[in-house]
């Protein structure tokens, strides 16, 4: 019954393979770690006003978009068209942290009016989407099409400045991360080998 002195898990011990692994674990968990909110992250739409399916009796002066955080000014869009693809917006949306209004032009006819919005998401992704609602009482659900579908003549939703922006960013972020992971893990890797080297010096001295 002789105690075995746990040689393995000493930092002595851990020879030049162990080390490696060692390093590669840290990279692992500092990437791990930089992306795992990136990945979770994505932003939503949490209300709107008006809300989706609402039949107004009457027309809206704004459409305010409510996101589950604030989002990056990096670009945002919001279109209100109709079944002839009109956009029915006036004037610059407004954003405010989580919350993107956007004012339209006065006296919208009845009808059914499609809202399609594009922001970036605070993660850095563009994220999109569309719900319609319909003004008077004689509107129709089902006459504006569904956004991509056709030749429409407005698939420039975004302005490209945002497009190029948006995907941008995203990678940077966790890019640092992980250089700063990899540089962690190197430096300490070669601060292992410089404390091994010197111990075996002071040995060798002996
Ligand atoms: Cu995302």
């Amino acid at each position: 019954m002789s105690k075995k002195p746990l040689r393995f898990y000493t930092w002595r011990n851990l020879g030049r393979r162990g080390s490696s692994l060692l390093a590669v674990a840290l990279l692992c968990l500092a990437v791990g770690w930089a992306n795992a909110p990136a990945a979770s992250a994505h932003d939503q739409l949490v209300s709107s006003t008006p809300a989706p399916a609402e039949r107004l009796s009457v027309p809206p002066s704004s459409i305010s978009l409510k996101f589950s955080s604030p989002l990056l000014k990096l670009g945002y869009e919001v279109r209100v068209v109709d079944a002839a693809l009109k956009n029915w917006v006036q004037g610059d949306p407004l954003l405010d942290r989580e919350t993107l209004t956007q004012p339209l032009a006065s006296g919208l006819p009845e009808g059914e009016y499609q809202v399609r919005w594009r922001v970036v998401s605070s993660d850095g992704h563009p994220i999109n989407g569309s719900y319609s609602l319909l003004v008077g009482d004689s509107a129709q659900a089902g006459s504006v099409p569904a956004p991509g579908t056709a030749a429409q003549p407005e698939t420039k939703a975004v302005p490209d400045a945002a497009t190029a922006q948006a995907t941008s960013p995203a990678l940077p972020g966790w890019l640092i991360a992980a250089g700063i992971g990899a540089a962690a893990g190197l430096g300490l890797y070669l601060a292992y080998l410089a404390v091994r080297r010197g111990l075996r010096n002071t040995a060798a001295d002996k």
